[in-house]
């Protein structure tokens, strides 16, 4: 069981995201839970203040240290295996395919959605034990990442997919994108279905598997080869 923890002070974007297909099954299976700390609930001011205005000027608010110290201290308990604070932001590490496999053997993940201009950089230097970006673009804040993050992890872990899925998903560890796929019909206006497809023949089907993912990965993304 993956423990997910979500810092953050939008909770209610969180409301719909998990109830569907593969997540909903594993939330269903107890292989991941999900819990959603409102960060307002942790904040000692008695208008529920999370965020104040930044030391040394300029326009913005950041998000202060003792609220997001106290929901982490939540998040914490009753877990015995040790907790990961991942601060979700564009300074992050650049998540990949690759770097999915660390995530799906850790016991107690706790993301922290940043807001405004971010969060004092105090918690950042002692809270946070990993910095990790979805891509090299800005959002309004980390909640679709965690979103992101949970979705891509949670397919990972071995058991929440079907073995023909987990197939699949093998071609991309090896930085390889997918070869065309087809269903009925077997034609659309004289396009038809390579024939290889249809000859029931498993070894001819996997070499042009095979030289179809290499040909799409070489056209759409030959930065991928050259990891190879
Ligand atoms: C924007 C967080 C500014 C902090 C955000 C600041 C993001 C990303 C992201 C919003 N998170 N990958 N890209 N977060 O843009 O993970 Cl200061």
């Amino acid at each position: 069981m993956i423990q997910f923890s979500i810092i953050t002070i939008f909770p209610n974007m969180f409301n719909n995201i998990f109830k569907y297909g593969v997540i909903k099954k594993a939330i269903q299976k107890k292989i991941i839970n999900i819990k959603i700390l409102n960060l307002r609930n942790f904040s000692i001011n008695k208008r529920k203040k999370v965020d104040d205005k930044i030391y040394g000027g300029g326009s913005g608010m950041l998000i202060m240290f003792l609220p997001l110290f106290r929901a982490v201290i939540e998040a914490k308990k009753k877990q015995k295996k040790k907790s990961i604070v991942i601060y979700l932001s564009p300074q992050g590490k650049i998540l990949n395919h690759n770097n999915i496999k660390y995530f799906i053997k850790k016991k107690n993940l706790i993301f922290i959605c940043g807001r405004y201009k971010g969060i004092d950089e105090r918690f950042i230097k002692t809270q946070v034990d990993e910095e990790w970006s979805i891509g090299d673009y800005i959002l309004t804040g980390g909640e679709l990442p965690a979103m992101i993050f949970i979705d891509a992890i949670t397919r990972s872990i071995p058991g929440v997919l079907n073995n023909q899925n987990s197939l699949r998903e093998e071609s991309f560890n090896n930085n390889l994108l997918d070869c065309p796929n087809y269903t009925r019909p077997k034609n659309i206006n004289n396009n038809i279905v390579p024939s290889v497809l249809l000859s029931g023949n498993h070894k001819k089907i996997k070499k042009w598997r095979l030289k179809y993912a290499l040909k799409n990965t070489l056209l759409k993304r030959p930065d991928l080869l050259n990891k190879k």
